[in-house]
């Protein structure tokens, strides 16, 4: 650790208390901020710690939907994020507009949207999921309806090729997880062929048809925990890369791509988490005329059992 990062370290520690606050991580984040963070986890699991904690201040170490969603949960409050500019390529990709227009082609269907969705688009939708729920909340739908899937075509094919059931989707997806190539992974599965591989169901069919397991990044921290295997190839954001190295010093990860890096999550640094302590910015709040819809949305996938 470098003596910049210690004392950044040691700093925020200090003003966390001061504050407060709770420093939650998303898995994606720095290894620093994830060191930093009280909490390490996906979305949902984030905003259910935020929804669970007495402190009053919650920075959220993530992308902006992220904190949407978080703030979404706990109104009564404080939800900050480092750098209001960490936006998602893939929740840029649909607008209130474009779901209004998909609502117009299909009246009587079910819109269930991906939670890397503006809180916008949340309010137009009828039920959210995640990576981790994305098939219990499509089952939980009457199978006489139809359902549109936004905005994700990868995690939408996957969940109804699992699910059985037709999709209307959408043409979004992530162009980070798009950077891993099947053949790449190929070419290092036969390098590794003891290695376990796991992948989250944003990429692209070809990559999931070659994976052992298709999770989201909390399902592949506790696969990885659970499982055997010495060697594991990984195939989503780098980030969580730090994560399984330390849960797991014994074993061996490899990056299914070594590209595989959000611009969007790497702008949150130490120094702006510091700032953000400092000067209790940047407030993330929802638009009055959109939260009761926006929130639904998130609760019903909450009540969806998992
Ligand atoms: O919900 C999340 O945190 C996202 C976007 C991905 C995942 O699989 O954790
Ligand atoms: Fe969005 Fe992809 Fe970055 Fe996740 S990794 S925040 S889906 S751009």
């Amino acid at each position: 650790m470098s003596n910049t990062t210690v004392y950044l370290t040691e700093k925020i520690n200090r003003l966390k208390k001061e504050r407060r606050a709770l420093v939650l991580s998303h898995n994606y984040q720095v290894g620093e901020i994830q060191d930093v963070a009280d909490f390490i986890g996906d979305s949902l699991e984030l905003s259910r710690m935020a929804i669970r904690t007495d402190a009053k201040v919650i920075l959220f170490c993530g992308v902006h939907f992220m904190a949407e969603t978080a703030a979404l949960l706990n109104p009564d409050k404080m939800v900050l994020i480092p750098d209001l500019t960490a936006g998602c390529s893939m929740s840029d990709m649909v607008t209130v507009e474009k779901v209004r227009a998909l609502k117009a082609k299909h009246p009587s269907a079910v819109v269930v949207c991906y939670v890397n969705t503006s809180a916008a688009v949340k309010a137009e939708s009828d039920i959210c999921c995640t990576s981790s729920n994305a098939t219990k909340v499509v089952l939980s739908i009457p199978s006489d309806r139809e359902i549109i899937f936004i905005p994700d075509q990868y995690l939408g094919n996957y969940v109804s090729h699992l699910t059985g059931r037709k999709l209307i989707l959408y043409d979004g997806y992530c162009p980070v997880h798009y950077r891993i190539m099947a053949s790449d992974l190929e070419k290092l599965k036969s390098y590794h062929p003891d290695a376990e591989v796991v992948v989250h169901p944003e990429c692209t069919e070809e990559v999931v048809a070659q994976a052992d397991r298709v999770l989201s990044t909390s399902g592949i921290c506790q696969a990885v925990r659970q499982s055997p295997a010495q060697k594991v190839i990984v195939g989503t954001e780098t980030g969580i890369l730090h994560r399984l190295q330390k849960e797991n010093p014994g074993k061996k990860f490899f990056a299914a791509c070594q590209w595989c890096d959000c611009a969007h999550m790497k702008v949150n640094t130490l120094e702006k988490i510091l700032w953000s302590l400092e000067d209790m910015k940047h407030v993330v709040t929802v638009p009055k005329e959109i939260f009761p819809k926006a929130r639904q949305a998130v609760e019903r996938m909450m009540a969806v059992p998992v």
